[in-house]
């Protein structure tokens, strides 16, 4: 009784303040916190279009009744109540134009009067097809597909076109995914801590697990059905082993329960030692029989919890990490072994390239290639290869991973790396849908011209039997779900790739601003302006010309590109820059490490060539007098100096189209990017000021005049610590 007196009290008060104007109550009391994703679905503004829309969806004939389907009709009602603000009956006959149709071949029988089949067959069994068609002498609109994911992929389709303000007439729309695994991959550990994480604490709350189950996980499981990603790994790389036990297994399962009606598949990480740690054998040996039937056991195991268990993920003999290499077997006998496990299940393995020694003297560079390509179709066909990008490690900006091509009888997958560990964490805002589009696009000659990554990623260029796209996940618990704001555009548009590696980063960005902020075109021109540039912002204040690995020691924080005498040289920023009087860059031509070797010889003649090598990819490569004549035709020290600072300006651009940006998007926001972007400058000229001088010492050239001095010697960048850095 006395809450209710409260509440009326309270009521009347807010009423008597809306009334004066003091407060906006929709800001009061909903402030847009990003928790919603691009899945906001507010009321379509522009009135015209809101009339037009109400006309095409007048009633819903639903059909089927799976999880799957449940999920489809939840969403599309969620969806058209907040953008169209309106609850459409469902009827059973088309018998007013705007009808909506919605289901499987199977279950909708006045579908197959349409002549689908064709259609049908081109979509697979994901893909979906949204037409425009006459029923009954009425308007309609179908959304259909082989399997109820088809349908519920269809039904976000539909739903974007409407959140970025698209027609809904004359429709034809056949959508299929390219790349038949779109996983993301959490590096999240038992204890809720994520390795490079920079969003919170781990999504998964294990120890609450099975009994409680946070709303969040359904939420989290529409965000991804919402871009086609159909599996996760809940587990790090660097695995425990106990998740492999019982009572882990019941809380996977409860995980798993939650996501497969939204077509996501769970998938765990396997620590190598497992039969030892878990299984008490004194062996991990992948050719020890016994240690094959702990596996088999241990999968089957796995199945009776998660019948639909995706399979491995596997990091071995890998910084530090145990593997086949310890019994002194290769990787393929230690990735067939776990294939063997779960095949006849439908399991797959996915076994990381992700390797290399400090005790082998070769360029780190070239270490997985060396490893892998003699292995070429020694693997079981439920393993994927996976390879991150670069050959180094999610660098600002690194040329394509040389095993990309080098592999035709395995299929590869890619490893894109989402949290942004060397690009500032969740402070800094860079898009990387270009820097997943530069890998993608960058032409391998494997099979001559075009041969590019993402034909070789997607299957066709070899044949591979399966394709697929890893993401390491940018996600935590934050309300926003990625720190940043814009980290969310990095998780949308990873997902939009590994459905189809062929969209643009622009495309993808337009409609994920559209879906998150607004349809304004004046305020989408500027976001997507400022979204555009970031990642080369990134790179020029950072790592320009080719530069890589500058970053703090260990938690990659700040710039560092002091850092030597580390316990492991290719931990060092001196390894990879090699700066001395003579000049600077990592030269892997045939005069250096011969890294370049490794490419097929159009792209090795192309890169090894100064006149061609792109300048962007210069040190990577090369190690050059700091007089070299670049093509601007300053020395390359001016040159490296002029990206330093035209970083900081990119920034500072940023910074004021940001500002420009006020009043045309909400206020929780604007004031959250704001106050981020400004702490991304100031740390832009930490880096800046501590790069430049850093490699003036051998350049022994002047920071040409024009630009602002650095405010400090360089002693005081190279002093200063970090304590408790996120993510290490
Ligand atoms: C590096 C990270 C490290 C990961 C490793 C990996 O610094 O935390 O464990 O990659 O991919 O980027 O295994």
């Amino acid at each position: 009784m006395q809450r209710f007196i409260l509440s009326a009290k309270l009521t009347i008060t807010l009423k008597i303040l809306i009334t004066l104007g003091l407060v906006n109550v929709c800001q009061y009391l909903k402030a847009e916190d990003g928790y919603r994703l691009w899945l906001r679905y507010d009321k379509v503004e522009n009135a015209q279009q809101l009339a037009a829309y109400k006309q095409s969806v007048t009633q819903v004939l639903f059909s089927g009744n799976s999880p799957t389907i449940s999920a489809a009709r939840k969403e599309l009602f969620q969806g058209l109540s907040g953008l169209l603000q309106l609850q459409p009956t469902e009827t059973k006959t088309v018998s007013q134009n705007g009808a909506l149709l919605i289901g499987t071949i199977a279950t909708t029988p006045i579908l197959s009067e349409l002549n689908l089949k064709s259609s049908l067959e081109k979509i697979g069994t994901e893909g979906f097809f949204i037409k425009s068609v006459k029923i009954n002498q009425k308007n309609a609109t179908i959304i259909t597909a082989n399997t109820d994911t088809g349908v519920l992929y269809g039904v976000f389709h539909f739903l974007k076109l409407i959140q970025t303000g698209q027609s809904l007439s004359n429709l034809s729309i056949e959508n299929s995914p390219k790349l038949t695994h779109r996983i993301l991959n959490h590096w999240d550990n038992l204890d809720r801590t994520v390795e490079r994480g920079y969003a919170g604490f781990s999504l998964w709350e294990w120890h609450k697990l099975p009994d409680y189950l946070d709303p969040r996980y359904t939420d989290y499981a529409r965000a991804n059905a919402s871009v086609g990603i159909n599996g996760t790994v809940l587990t790090n790389v660097n695995a425990n082993a106990l998740i492999l036990t019982p009572a882990f297994l019941e809380k996977v399962k409860a995980l798993a329960g939650i996501f497969r009606p939204y077509g996501i598949k769970v998938y765990l990480t396997t620590r190598f030692s497992a039969p030892v740690e878990i299984g008490g054998l004194k062996t991990a040996d992948p050719l020890d029989a016994e240690v094959q039937m702990w596996w088999k056991k241990k999968a089957e195991e796995i199945y009776t919890y998660i019948p639909d268990f995706g399979g491995f993920l596997v990091k071995a003999n890998s910084e530090g990490q145990p593997g086949p290499q310890n019994y002194g077997r290769n990787h393929a006998d230690g990735a067939n072994m776990l294939a063997d496990a779960v095949a006849s299940k439908g399991g797959i393995v996915m076994w990381r390239a992700f390797v290399y020694d400090d005790k082998v003297p070769d360029d780190r560079a070239k270490q997985a290639y060396n490893e892998f390509t003699p292995l070429n179709g020694k693997f079981r066909k439920n393993v994927f290869v996976q390879v991150k990008n670069g050959a180094i490690d999610f660098q600002p900006r690194e040329p394509f991973h040389p095993l990309f091509g080098a592999m035709p009888q395995t299929p590869l997958m890619m490893e894109f790396q989402l949290t942004q560990e060397y690009l500032g964490f969740a402070t800094h805002l860079a898009y990387l849908a270009p820097l997943f589009k530069e890998c993608l696009d960058s032409d391998t000659y494997a099979k001559g011209k075009g041969a590019t990554v993402a034909k070789v990623i997607d299957g066709s260029l070899h044949k591979y039997s399966m394709s697929g796209m890893a993401g390491v996940a940018n996600i935590g618990n934050d309300r926003n779900w990625t720190g940043h704001p814009f980290g969310q555009a990095n998780w949308y548009s990873y997902g939009r790739l590994a459905w189809n590696p062929a969209l643009s980063a622009e495309e993808i960005a337009e409609e994920w601003i559209q879906m998150t902020f607004t349809n304004d075109s004046k305020a989408l021109n500027s976001i997507k302006e400022i979204i555009m540039g970031s990642r080369e912002a990134v790179v020029n204040y950072m790592t320009p010309l080719g530069l890589a690995h500058l970053m703090g020691y260990s938690h990659h924080y700040g710039p560092g590109p002091w850092v030597s005498n580390k316990k492991r040289d290719d931990w060092t920023a001196t390894y990879y820059h090699k700066a001395d009087s003579a000049g600077i860059g990592f030269n892997r031509t045939s005069t250096g490490s011969k890294a370049l070797s490794q490419y097929f010889p159009p792209v090795k003649a192309q890169l090894e060539n100064l006149q061609t090598c792109p300048e962007k990819y210069l040190l990577w490569f090369h190690h050059l007098p700091w007089t070299h004549r670049m093509k601007s035709e300053k020395t390359l020290w001016e040159d490296l100096v002029g990206h330093y600072y035209l970083g900081v300006e990119q920034v500072r651009n940023m910074q004021k189209t940001w500002d420009s940006l006020k009043g045309s998007i909400d206020e929780y926001r604007f004031a959250q990017v704001k106050s981020l972007l400004s702490i991304q400058e100031k740390e832009a000229v930490l880096w800046r000021n501590s790069c430049v001088l850093y490699f003036q010492q051998f350049s022994k050239m002047p920071i040409p005049a024009g630009y602002e001095k650095p405010a400090h010697p360089l002693t005081y960048y190279e002093k200063l610590e970090y304590k408790f850095v996120p993510g290490n």
